[in-house]
This record gives C-alpha cells, structure tokens and sequence, in this order.
C-alpha cells in the first residue's frame, strides 16, 4: 500500500488584528441625556385648525373634502346679504337652509339649519382628544370617521317679488390633533 500523504496543507494563516483593545467605545448617549431610560409618551397637545371657503348662488350641493384624521369638531357657516331691491311694500327675506352631512361612516345624522336672517351655523363635535400617555395606543387613537367627503346641501327659497334666488357663501372650519411620541419631559 503506497500511502502518499503528500498533502501540505498550508494554511495561511489571517489575522485581523481588531482594534478591540483600545477600548473606546462611542459612548453617544442613548437619546435621553440625564434619564437613563429614554422615556416616551404619547402627546395629542397639537391642534390645527383648517377653514375653507366656498361662494355660490341657489340651491347647490358643495363637496367639502377633509382629508386629515382625527378631527374634532366641524363648524359650517352659511352668509348672505339679501339681494332682494327695497320696495314700497316692505321686503320678504329669503329663506335659506343648510344641511351637512359627514362621510358615511361617521356615524351621526345630518345636521341642518333654517333661517331669513344672514347667517346660519351648523356645528358637528366629534373625536375629543386623547390624554392617554401610552404610547402603544397611538394607533388607537387614530380617528379616521370624520376623514373623507364631507356633503353642505344648501337651499334657496326667494321670497322677494320677481326675486331670482340669492348669492351666499360657505366656510367650513375644522380643527385636528396629531398624535405623536416624544420624550417624557421632566425626567424627575
Ligand atoms: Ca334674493
């Protein structure tokens, strides 16, 4: 039996010479400086309000498209000045009604108004907002009901002699919350 064993393994062999023993570490504080913990919460504090405004004549249907989540409260103002001429027999005001109705799943009935006066209001209280401070329940809180297209039905009966209608405008005022994780302040 011829057992060559010529095999030469030669290994080469690598170091790496890691620069472990120099022992500095980048100490780049955890984020929460003195509070060793990096404490969160969840914060709901900031509020905006958005309005928008629409012009019309007659009876229309206005879409009122609302495109954040978690909003608060709706407000819908109806103005108008009568157009109707001043005549020997005395004026007979239009009468105008405004109706608003959020997207389907919100929930609540539509709301309306009625009068002859110049201005009508139509308010919808919605989402309050959260002081829950977990910052697991962020998503939780996300109201979505009051996002989408929102349906101002507004109607003009002319009462005037020969009148042809009415001009009005519409502003719509709506106020949101956005949730938000930050650090716990204090860190007492
Ligand atoms: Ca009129």
């Amino acid at each position: 039996m011829d057992s060559r064993d010529r095999t030469m393994a030669s290994l080469g062999v690598v170091a790496l010479l890691l620069s472990a023993g120099l022992g500095t570490a980048l100490a780049v504080g955890g984020g929460g400086g003195e509070d060793g913990e990096g404490e969160v919460y969840a914060d709901y504090s900031m509020i905006q309000t958005r309005t928008l405004t629409f012009n019309g004549r007659n009876g229309q249907v206005v879409d009122v498209d609302v495109r954040e989540h978690n909003v608060t409260n709706l407000l819908a103002v109806l103005t108008w000045v009568d157009d109707e001429a001043i005549s020997i027999i005395g004026r007979r005001d239009d009468v105008l009604t405004i109706a608003v109705a959020g997207p389907a799943q919100l929930g609540q009935e539509q709301q309306q108004a009625q009068g002859s006066a110049g201005s009508l209001r139509v308010n919808f209280t919605l989402a309050p907002v959260p002081s829950d401070p977990d910052p697991g329940h962020l998503k939780a809180h996300d109201y979505t009901n009051a996002t989408g297209t929102w349906k101002v039905t507004v109607t003009v009966e002319p009462r005037g002699i020969r009148d042809q209608g009415n001009d009005w405008g519409l502003s719509v005022r709506y106020s949101f919350y956005t949730g938000r994780v930050i650090p716990k302040p204090g860190g007492a």
